[in-house]
């Protein structure tokens, strides 16, 4: 094994040097300490003799958690291999479309009986996706906790939780929820619910779990340190669900609720109908083991993944692996050939996930360009201003290429979809925003209330609608007052 230069170079005499190695000082963890040193990672210790007992423990119990074999492959592959558009026969796959006859009304409708008779059973988990680090929008702290609704300014995890407990009077019953988290927001993300009384849901019936994490690299494959004690980490991706939920015993946990089914969201989408009974009854309908919603593409370069057949099986292409030609086909009526965005919305058996995770089956990493500050050699803190790193990620979809049936249907952008990804421009705050504002805004309109609109179509004015006042337009017009005049201001 060769020692860092820094630990050579110390000023320590050899005796001390010798006292000082990782490995002399922490000899149950020489195995892990030596995988370090093979995998070429040995800077990792150049600090060593400067660092604390403490810092060190979390140091060499930081190095014991990495599998510097998986990094060294995902590094080759990064490094070595050009990334090639995805290829294969793809063709667009089979969709059920936003019902506009008699006849889709009606199997949608009995989509929804069925739905509904599996929540009244208990048999539906919520489960939430909240690891990321949503370093695009910039915020400190966990994006669930960012302050969302129009006017009273709810925070996305506060609104979650208000759809569930909307949801619970509803049909009667208590939803298990879900929660993943990662080792960077997991705490904030608990204690923030716990300092709102778990917004009136009972704490038992939310669970938090943790997904694995992996090290961030330079573009030459060296593990980044952000302190001289400390590994940049990174969450494995949403992909890291499968293995979370198996290996945490999440899915066992789960068994014993007598749930059968998840209901899987992403935490950014605010328009969100969490557990929506018609999604969960085509689920059902067609014994499907993963099904997805998805909504049409707004332009070819849109930021999502596409569900397509490859070569006769479901998978979805994510928008940096979709070929430019793939990208900007069109069918003969002009519109796009490939355009069923994936919105991140997923039902999911728990069978068929038990089976994934007991036959080792986990999604495949990919790699991420990303701007990540870390310490020089010098043990200066560099903001770079260039992308500098590499992330690795694994995504959930990947796991369709294990699914035999599947069910994809289509919902309006406008009615479902709304994610808060960056601080400004395309998919910020004030875009969620206005489109909370604008579906309430309908639901009042079909109620038969006037709602001014601008020339945009957007509303003018602010409208706030609580879940536990109206889940969706149904319930709206049951409940709204018609003789309502709306000033400009409303919060229901
Ligand atoms: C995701 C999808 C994209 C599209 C879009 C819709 C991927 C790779 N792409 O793009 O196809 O569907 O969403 O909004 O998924 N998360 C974790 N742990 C992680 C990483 C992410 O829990 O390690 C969560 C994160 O908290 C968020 C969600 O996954 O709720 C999406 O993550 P993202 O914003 O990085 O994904 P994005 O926008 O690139």
């Amino acid at each position: 094994m060769n020692l860092p230069n820094s630990l050579i170079d110390s000023p320590v005499n050899n005796k001390t040097l010798q006292r000082k190695t990782p490995e002399k000082e922490y000899p149950a963890y020489k195995s892990y300490i030596k995988n370090a040193f093979d995998a070429g990672q040995a800077h990792i210790f150049r600090w060593w003799n400067e660092i604390t007992p403490s810092e060190k423990k979390k140091l060499i119990s930081q190095t014991a958690s990495i599998d510097f074999c998986l990094i060294k492959d995902l590094v080759n592959d990064a490094l070595l291999k050009t990334p090639q558009p995805v290829r294969g026969n793809i063709t667009p796959p089979h969709i059920i479309p936003i019902p506009k006859n008699d006849f889709e009304k009606g199997t949608a409708q009995r989509a929804k009986q069925i739905g509904e008779g599996s929540l009244r059973k208990g048999e539906v988990a919520i489960l939430t996706v909240a690891g990321g680090d949503g370093t695009r929008l910039g915020i400190n702290g966990p994006k669930g906790t960012f302050p969302i609704t129009p006017i009273v300014r709810k925070s996305i995890f506060q609104l979650h939780a208000e759809k569930i407990r909307a949801i619970q009077q509803r049909y009667s019953i208590c939803i298990p929820w879900y929660i993943m988290t990662s080792e960077n927001n997991g705490p904030t993300t608990q204690g923030f619910f716990q300092s709102h009384r778990f917004f009136g849901l009972d704490p038992q019936q939310v669970c938090f779990f943790t997904q694995g994490m992996l090290p961030v690299v330079d573009l030459q494959g060296n593990l980044l340190m952000d302190s001289k004690s400390n590994i940049v980490m990174s969450p494995n991706g949403h992909g890291g669900t499968i293995i979370a939920l198996g290996e945490k015993g999440i899915l066992d946990d789960m068994e014993r609720r007598g749930i059968k089914h998840i209901f899987y969201h992403q935490v950014d989408n605010v328009l969100i109908k969490i557990a929506d009974p018609i999604f969960v009854g085509y689920h059902l309908m067609n014994h499907a083991e993963m099904s997805l919603k998805i909504v049409k593409k707004c332009h070819p370069e849109e930021k999502v993944g596409i569900v397509v057949n490859i070569n006769g099986h479901l998978q979805v292409i994510e928008y940096s692996e979709l070929s430019r030609e793939d990208m900007y086909a069109k069918k003969e009526d002009g519109t796009l050939t490939f355009n069923a965005a994936n919105i991140a919305v997923h039902m999911m058996n728990i069978e068929f996930l038990k089976k994934v995770h007991q036959r080792g089956e986990t999604p495949p990493y990919h790699a991420a360009i990303k701007r990540v500050p870390y310490l020089n050699e010098n043990g200066m803190t560099i903001i770079p201003e260039k992308n500098n790193a590499i992330k690795f990620e694994s995504f959930i979809f990947d796991i369709l290429k294990h699914v035999q049936k599947s069910v994809i249907m289509e919902v309006l952008r406008e009615d479902e979809f709304s994610p808060v990804k960056n601080m400004e421009g395309e998919n910020s705050p004030a875009t969620s925003r206005q489109d909370m504002v604008n579906l309430f805004g309908r639901w009042l309109r079909e109620a038969g209330i006037s709602i001014p609109t601008d020339s945009q179509g957007n509303v003018i004015g602010l409208i706030e609608i609580c879940p536990s006042f109206a889940l969706d337009e149904d319930e709206l017009r049951n409940k709204v007052d018609r003789r309502l005049q709306f000033n400009g201001n409303l919060n229901l």
